[in-house]
């Protein structure tokens, strides 16, 4: 999820250009002050149960995209490429770089019984800001310089020409080279007897396409990303331009928030299943969610681990937004997408693929 960070700053520091400006620590990600995060959906609400997406669709293990996958894009906004990276090797060191240096005294990848998330379970602040953050579901490591841009990340993510070559298909050339992706989510297996609930929500940003690849074999009930489908098509109108971060009107907020809890009440989300090298692609207005992960419950505890990319088109006018959402270098900086001035047209039902090469 994208949480804002909470930090102090001087209206000085905000409108002095941001190249020097110091780069928040991980530990600041607490404020949620994103009016849609500011009403999450409330518990009142029953959140139908995610059912494992296995369709394989014409073209899901090929590089090209087929009609059948830009239908099924367009209409329930996800695809799920099969085998895309094929490096399972690449993919055990990644699992095997995640342990080495998940700290002793938070997990030990030998004993699944230390893997549960519980409230009370920190890193230290020394380590919250060298290796990211923790939420209920598990432990993301993320950091401004450090996890979400090792050259050997990227190429096995965002940068590698296949994941590209989808992204073109989509989007149309030239696409931004990457500078990062967000992290390496993880998501812990939850206890018995522990009611575990999803959160919907929408992602507060200006990317054209993003993507979860999956890294470590995730069969049903294990956490897997969680998509409402054709979530995009409802809630793409509500934001103030169609890449904008921002809803600014109370009408199209409690539009967003009506369409967002209806939408959770009455489609069961799909629990995209799969395994190492699997790439998941969606639309950045769907509303999405990390998944439930029963694995210990069920008798073969695992921790899910995904890495979120995110993707634009290049050669637009693009800025940083630091007095409000992000991205930028304080807020949301481990998202690879910016605001771009080129973006003012209104979103409405016509414009939903205006741009795209599908
Ligand atoms: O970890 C996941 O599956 C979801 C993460 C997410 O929602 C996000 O990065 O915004
Ligand atoms: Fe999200």
């Amino acid at each position: 999820m994208n949480l804002k960070p909470e930090v102090q700053v001087s209206p000085k520091e905000l409108t002095e250009p941001t190249q020097d400006t110091p780069i928040p620590s991980p530990t600041n990600y607490s404020g949620r002050t994103h009016p849609i995060y500011q009403h999450p959906v409330s518990e009142k609400v029953q959140i139908l149960e995610p059912v494992p997406y296995e369709d394989r669709l014409v073209g899901s293990d090929q590089v090209e995209l087929s009609h059948q996958e830009i239908a099924h894009f367009k209409s329930q906004g996800f695809i799920v490429k099969r085998g895309l990276i094929d490096d399972q090797k690449g993919f055990d060191r990644l699992v095997d770089y995640y342990w080495e240096h998940m700290p002793a005294y938070f997990m030990d990848r030998d004993d699944s019984m230390t893997w549960f998330m519980r409230a009370d379970k920190k890193l230290t602040v020394e380590d919250s800001q060298f290796l990211g953050r923790t939420s209920s579901a598990g432990l993301k490591f993320q950091s401004p310089t450090r996890f979400g841009t090792e050259p050997y990340v990227l190429a096995l993510s965002a940068s590698h020409p296949n994941v590209r070559r989808v992204v073109e298909q989509f989007i149309g050339k030239p696409v931004r080279p990457t500078k990062r992706v967000r992290g390496l989510y993880g998501v812990s297996p939850t206890p018995t007897g522990i009611p575990m609930r999803l959160s919907p929500h929408a992602d507060v940003i200006p990317a054209d396409i993003s993507a979860m690849v999956i890294v470590t074999e995730t069969p049903p009930r294990c956490g897997g990303f969680c998509v409402w489908p054709g979530s995009h098509i409802n809630l793409y109108p509500f934001w103030d331009t169609r890449h904008s971060t921002r809803i600014n009107t109370q009408e199209r907020l409690e539009a967003f928030l009506y369409e967002r809890d209806r939408t959770v009440s009455t489609i069961a989300p799909a629990e995209c299943i799969g395994s190492p090298g699997d790439v998941v692609f969606w639309h950045p207005r769907i509303l999405h969610s990390s998944g439930k992960n029963y694995s210990a419950i069920d008798g073969s505890p695992c921790i899910r681990i995904v890495i979120p990319c995110d993707f634009q088109k290049n050669g637009r006018t693009f800025f940083d937004d630091d007095e409000q959402y992000g991205p930028g270098k304080r807020e949301q900086w481990w998202v690879d997408a910016h605001n771009f001035t080129e973006d003012n047209e209104v979103p409405t039902s016509d414009n939903l693929w205006s741009g795209w090469n599908i």
